[in-house]
């Protein structure tokens, strides 16, 4: 059982990679210290804050004496610590089932939907490039595809059951269906996405207003 001063984590709320990080610690049922850092709650640059990360971003989880940053990086630490038999899968290969989809949408759906978000969403109308918009759209539509004819087949990325792919990818859907942008909504894309509003921690840490960051380019 961990106590409660064990785990600490550090990022602001409204960070797609913390939300990441805090709906794992839900799911997991762990108990945990939230501090909010980074935007306009700053930190990041006090020496405290780097000799963690030297990069200088949130989210950073402390567990005990050890410190990890990434936040894919935090939630396969906190589901091979706390969710074996549940988000931990100590065989490989079945592992690799949801590995593969973590690890792509770090490389692939992350990045395009951030282009999208930031370029349409948080810029102010007038700077907006529009012929960017449209690859930036076009790359997203590719990618949800992707996830479409994979849960075409399965509810989860993974397969029969939630797993850590599901909170990597599933994170971006809240901002992408809700930012006021026509965009392709496939089919199984949206019932998959309805699976994941049922769980708490999804609606606790990740449906949540973001109207905050409309035509915002700071942090
Ligand atoms: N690849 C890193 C990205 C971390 C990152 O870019 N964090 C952003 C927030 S999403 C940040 O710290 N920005 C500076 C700030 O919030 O002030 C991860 O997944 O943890």
């Amino acid at each position: 059982m961990t106590n409660k001063n064990d785990i600490t984590i550090w990022g602001r709320r409204c960070s797609f990679n913390v939300q990441k990080v805090l709906w794992t610690l839900d799911e997991l049922g762990l108990s945990y210290r939230h501090i909010d850092a980074g935007g306009a709650f700053g930190g990041l640059d006090e020496p405290a804050f780097r000799a963690m990360n030297p990069h200088g971003l949130v989210p950073v989880l402390k567990d005990g004496e050890h410190i990890v940053w990434e936040s894919n990086t935090i939630l396969r630490y906190l589901a091979a610590r706390y969710g074996v038999g549940t988000l931990w899968d100590e065989n490989p290969a079945r592992r690799s089932l949801a590995d593969r989809w973590i690890d792509w949408s770090a490389s692939g759906l992350q990045p395009s939907f951030l282009r999208l978000f930031w370029g349409y969403y948080r810029t102010p109308a007038e700077q907006r490039v529009e012929a960017l918009l449209d690859t930036h759209r076009k790359e997203c539509s590719k990618h949800f595809r992707a996830l479409d004819a994979q849960l075409e087949q399965q509810p989860y990325l993974a397969g029969e059951s939630f797993t850590l792919a599901d909170i990597a990818a599933g994170t971006c859907l809240h901002r992408y269906f809700n930012m006021g942008l026509e965009v392709e909504r496939p089919a199984h894309v949206l019932a998959w996405w309805a699976r994941l509003q049922q769980r708490e921690a999804f609606r606790k840490n990740v449906a949540l207003p973001f109207d905050a960051l409309f035509s915002r380019l700071a942090y």
